[in-house]
């Protein structure tokens, strides 16, 4: 079912030559790139109607309008299974409590008396969140994306989810539920690239924004791709990924109940064990069998995601050599089941998340632990962090420097322009002392 990679015995390879032996799945965005660039310029073109005919032609369902009436809306909530409602409420508090902590406050940093720089974060103004709904349709990810960007204090926010034809052409109930939950109450039907470009270029229905966020398809990620720089993007996200770093104390029915939860997400979802201990390894994996055949999705995505190339069990020597491993894999999701799980995971450098100890599986940070689920997958979290208020701010850097300051480092400023052949730069610092640019006393 799940195959095995033996790093034990000798010395672990270094960086790339490392992560080339682990596992990863085919997330190729560059091919689906010259299937959606015409998509996107019929957006731009066409707006509303191209986004209509998108509906009749991806997702077989017609429609009238794009933007979804408010009644919908309040009809969603008000037909959502209590016990639901509730479950989101909670999830929404404990991101909200999370999320409030991120906030920045200005900083003013007084460089010299008289010269000050100051960072002052504004959120971004208009932001457009996008919520997939084809296999999966999550109102879990309406809350990880609208909780971080109303804490950063984001103006005006807009959702799209794709029409479903199960649903008069809305996006699916709970999605919209989640909206209204949230106070959210621009919401679109529109999926795939096509949404990405609505967002981007505007329509009469749409405004355009500034920065599009949320998961998605390799369509979805390509439009990103596509139409990153018109807009800001958060990343692409790719299928997801669980790793396992375990050793012998850690239960094998919860590492096994773990690895599937992910693999349940998509047949291209990656589950990689990482141990020091065979035994582990194998009762993990006779665990597997039985967890898989009381479950669903089973032959769609469970077994595929875990026998395909993508998932492994990887044996290792020991913790050192299992932390170089998940360093070198940089997972979406990291567990850490291990004796002293804290001081473990205290080691770790690359990962989009890390959940410690036996009490803190995946799962729970899917839905309820506060964090946020949208996170870098395909290893870029060895550059990337997930979403947070961060991903919704912009930095700016306010400088206010008195005639003083800026007359006792003038003559450095000339000096530099002069070095980088770039005599106007300094002309623009002599200007302001007659042409005679003041020396360091
Ligand atoms: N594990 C997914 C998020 C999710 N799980 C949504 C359940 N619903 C990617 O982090
Ligand atoms: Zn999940």
């Amino acid at each position: 079912m799940i195959s095995r990679i033996d790093l034990r015995g000798a010395a672990l390879p270094e960086g790339a030559a490392l992560r080339d032996l682990l596992p990863r799945a085919e997330f190729d965005v560059e091919a689906a790139l010259e299937q959606v660039r015409p998509i996107c310029e019929d957006v731009r073109h066409r707006g509303t109607a191209a986004l209509i005919d998108y509906a009749r032609r991806f997702d077989g369902v017609e429609i009238e309008r794009v933007r979804v009436p408010a009644e919908a809306l309040t009809e969603a909530l008000d037909t959502l299974d209590p016990k639901v409602r509730a479950a989101l409420e909670e999830s929404i508090r404990r991101a909200r409590i999370v999320h409030r902590e991120q906030r920045r406050t200005d900083v003013t940093t007084k460089v010299v008396p008289g010269g000050t720089v100051t960072e002052r974060w504004v959120p971004v103004e208009r932001v457009g969140l996008y919520v997939p709904g084809g296999r999966s349709v999550y109102p879990s990810s309406v809350v990880m994306n609208v909780v971080p960007a109303q804490e950063a204090g984001v103006g005006s926010l807009a959702v799209a989810s794709p029409p479903q034809a199960d649903f008069a052409g809305l996006p699916h109930p709970t999605i919209l539920a989640a909206c209204a939950l949230l106070g959210v109450d621009e919401v679109y039907a529109a999926g795939g690239a096509q949404a990405v470009a609505m967002f981007a270029y505007g329509t009469d229905e749409c405004a355009p924004v500034a920065l599009v966020t949320g998961p998605g398809n390799i369509y979805v990620a390509a439009a990103k791709r596509l139409l990153k720089g018109r807009i800001g993007i958060d990343s692409e996200a790719g299928p997801t990924e669980i790793a396992v770093l375990a050793d012998r104390t850690a239960d094998p029915v919860h590492v096994a109940a773990d690895l599937i939860s992910q693999a349940e997400h998509d047949p291209m979802a990656a589950a990689v064990l990482v141990t020091d201990s065979e035994e582990l390894a194998d009762r993990t994996e006779k665990e597997l069998a039985p967890q898989i055949e009381a479950t669903k999705h089973v032959e769609d995505r469970i077994v595929p995601a875990l026998s395909g190339r993508q998932s492994a069990i990887v044996l290792v020597d020991g913790l050192d050599e299992g932390l170089k491993v998940v360093d070198a894999y940089g997972a979406e999701h990291l567990e850490i089941q291990t004796a002293d799980a804290a001081a473990v995971a205290a080691r770790v450098r690359n990962a989009g998340a890390i959940f410690v100890g036996p009490h803190a599986p995946v799962s729970l940070g899917d839905y309820c632990a506060g964090s946020n689920h949208v996170l870098p997958t395909g290893g870029c979290a060895c550059h990337s962090s997930g979403l947070s208020v961060q991903s919704f701010l912009r930095g700016i850097h306010v400088v206010d420097y008195s005639r003083e300051a800026l007359a006792e480092v003038a003559h450095h400023v000339v000096t530099l322009a002069e070095a980088e052949d770039l005599p106007a730069h300094g002309a623009a610092i002599k200007a302001r002392f007659d042409w005679t640019v003041p020396q360091s006393k």
